[in-house]
């Protein structure tokens, strides 16, 4: 719990920068946000990446994500199998309903890298490709960071919450 307020702290002294970090891009009818992966120990083995897909169009689809630094970049979604958590391939994609918002880290999905070629440093930036069913590729600037802005915006907003 004090890791999460401590976050929430972190989060709000660093609003006005972070949001204009945050890796965005629109393709059609796709707004994405809040692009950025896990920041890596020297040695990598992996790394998790997450975003928010905001889709105004028709239904569409997520279906692929690929990254040059990465041998292998996948979906992942997390579910609890007898009381553990375990990651499983979305291998028909992740869907994106028309009109909905999918904030990736809050709907329990994480894009996975897998078999990183080199370190992540926090406070760089790196391209992956992502791939829609309808709307098609698109490139998108991932912010490489330490902390879980995920986490921290949870904090936030429950923080606005109270002054509704
Ligand atoms: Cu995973």
């Amino acid at each position: 719990m004090r890791i999460i307020r401590f976050a929430a702290l972190a989060f709000a002294a660093c609003l006005p920068f972070c949001t204009a970090l945050a890796g965005e891009a629109s393709l059609g009818d796709l707004s994405i946000s809040g692009a950025w992966a896990r920041a890596t120990p020297p040695w990598p083995v992996a790394t998790l990446g997450f975003l928010t897909i905001a889709n105004a169009g028709d239904d569409d689809r997520l279906m692929a994500v690929a990254a040059p630094v990465a041998g292998q970049s996948v979906l992942h979604r997390v579910v609890l199998e007898n009381g553990q958590a375990i990651m499983l391939p979305q291998q028909e994609g992740i869907p994106l309903s028309s009109g909905e918002t999918l904030d990736m880290a809050r709907a329990g999905f994480h894009l996975m890298f897998i078999g990183l070629k080199e370190p992540l440093d926090d406070g760089t930036k790196m391209p992956v490709e992502l791939t829609f069913e309808k709307a098609g590729k698109i490139t998108v600037e991932f912010d490489i960071r330490k902390t879980p802005p995920a986490i921290a915006a949870a904090g936030a907003e429950s923080a606005q919450d109270k002054t509704k």
